[in-house]
């Protein structure tokens, strides 16, 4: 009787191992799929990511009849954007705009980080008028037009 149940309890404790081990196979595998699963989602992302980039590059365009569009008025809006990436803003519009950094005339430090200006050679006056900022840090940088200050733009830095 106590060598059979010795045996038993030996079977059990083999059995023990073998699930053990099948366990560890299978939790093995997970993990695998798991980051298998990870790696192809993150490459679907990279690829859709690189081709939004190489479509529409770092450039926002200032949308014909901006100064009525709000939030529309920047296209795209949010632009997003690397450290160390030059966004580059087209005035598509027929009238005087400006790219100006901060929510709006009201925020005290507007025009700081950025500022196409009222006057001078960035002034996208007319059609066709360009321009450039270098992001040197990452954050969220709001902008907004002075002359229309409904108009309303988002640079993302990452
Ligand atoms: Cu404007």
């Amino acid at each position: 009787m106590v060598m059979i149940r010795m045996s038993t309890q030996k079977s059990i404790a083999i059995l023990g191992i073998v699930a053990v081990i099948a366990l560890g196979v299978s939790l093995g595998s997970l993990p695998y799929a798991l980051v298998s699963a990870q790696q192809s989602a993150n490459m679907t992302n990279s690829s859709s990511t690189t081709s939004t980039n190489s479509t529409g590059g770092n450039s926002v365009s200032i949308v014909p009849n901006a100064s009525t569009l709000a939030d529309k008025a920047f296209a795209p809006n949010p632009l997003n954007a690397k450290v160390g990436d030059t966004v580059t803003w087209t005035n598509k519009d027929t009238v005087f705009h400006t790219v100006t950094s901060g929510i709006g005339p009201s925020d005290t430090t507007h025009g700081k980080e950025f500022d196409s200006g009222l006057s001078g050679p960035t002034a996208l006056t007319t059609q066709g008028k360009t321009f450039s900022h270098k992001f040197m840090t990452a954050g969220e940088f709001p902008y907004f037009c002075q002359l229309h200050p409904t108009m309303v733009g988002k640079v993302v830095v990452k």
